[in-house]
């Protein structure tokens, strides 16, 4: 079979997509129009024209600015469905969701509703692809740490409703100047109460962003990471640890992380015997999904058959749970 087909046909799962990131700009248009939300954008194509970024904050702005269309149990619904009915084609099996309530809560809308519109989607998902999936809820480091722990709050009591889906806690947005250890405290909490802990480290922050989430957070699994590289003490461990790393290259390339795909160290990762896997971040801005990640890396770093399985078995060993080894 050709190299799509090959790669189509592995098992995969997908480990770090933020759902908000998945929302095409045609369904941005379709949503503002349902809910009476005036856009800065004439059309798609205006809107599409503007995914061009220099860095991860420039895509962050256009991202919150797009998100901010999603008002009603069935908009989190629907942007689900489309994304799940998108990657059950890709050979996708498994998929953990990353979502920011406080993008959400802060312009009114109830977090009831955005769990509801989701879990209603996965639910439906897994009945009718036998995707399985789960969530994990992310808090945003450039807002305070109270402001996260009042999320938390606000989430815990439906917890028991969406036992079935949310195993889990995530931290993104901007990286620069907001360390893992400002989020020290809420993740010890969200430890005691027996959440997965993952958090966004060395995409565009350093090394010791890595470290710190290691150390401070207690993370089992790293966001991007690909800044490790630059610490080979921290490659080592992450190495005989086993704790994986969600890379996702074509944001890397987007976002300007690496300015060339055949520049990423994806391979020299992997070669050194990191549980390195491919995910798509925020595929409706990046330019493609899951399969369309792979396909890239493959192309531009020469990957054989060898290193496609092992990057497809990788992904489904970080699931949760993760069985990390000890210190
Ligand atoms: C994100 Cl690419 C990336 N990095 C950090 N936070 C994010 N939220 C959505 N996409
Ligand atoms: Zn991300």
């Amino acid at each position: 079979p050709d190299r799509l087909t090959f790669i189509r046909q592995l098992p995969k799962a997908e480990l770090h997509v933020h759902i908000e990131g998945t929302l095409e700009p045609d369904l941005i248009f379709r949503l503002a129009q349902r809910n009476g939300v005036t856009l800065p954008y004439a059309d798609v194509d205006a809107l599409r024209a503007a995914y061009q970024f220099t860095n991860l904050q420039s895509f962050l702005d256009l991202y919150y600015a797009g998100a901010a269309v999603l008002l009603t149990e069935q908009d989190f619904y629907d942007m689900t469905m489309a994304y799940l009915t998108r990657i059950a084609q890709d050979g996708v099996v498994h998929t953990e969701i990353m979502f920011d309530p406080q993008t959400h809560t802060e312009r009114g809308v109830p977090i009831a509703d955005v769990f509801a519109g989701i879990a209603r989607a996965l639910r439906e998902g897994k009945a009718k692809w036998g995707i399985t999936s789960c969530l994990i809820m992310s808090f945003l480091r450039h807002l305070s740490e109270q402001a996260a722990f009042d999320t938390l709050d606000e989430a815990l009591p439906l917890r028991a409703d969406y036992a079935d889906v949310w195993l889990g806690i995530g931290l993104d947005s901007g990286e620069q100047g907001n360390p893992p250890e400002k989020f020290e405290r809420v993740y010890a909490r969200c430890r005691e109460l027996g959440f997965y802990l993952v958090a966004h480290a060395g995409e565009e922050g350093p090394a010791d962003y890595v470290s710190g989430a290691l150390d401070k957070l207690n993370v089992i699994r790293i966001d991007h990471g690909v800044r490790s590289e630059e610490d080979p003490a921290l490659v080592a461990r992450l190495a005989a640890r086993r704790i994986p790393l969600t890379v996702c290259p074509l944001s890397n390339l987007k976002l300007k992380v690496v300015n060339d795909m055949r520049e990423h160290n994806l391979k020299r990762l992997l070669d050194q015997g990191l549980c390195v896997t491919i995910n798509s971040d925020d595929p409706a801005y990046f330019g493609g999904y899951l399969l369309d990640n792979y396909v890239a890396v493959a192309q531009a770093l020469d990957l054989d058959d060898e290193d496609l399985v092992k990057l497809a078995r990788n992904s489904m060993d970080a699931r949760f749970p993760v069985f990390v080894s000890q210190s």
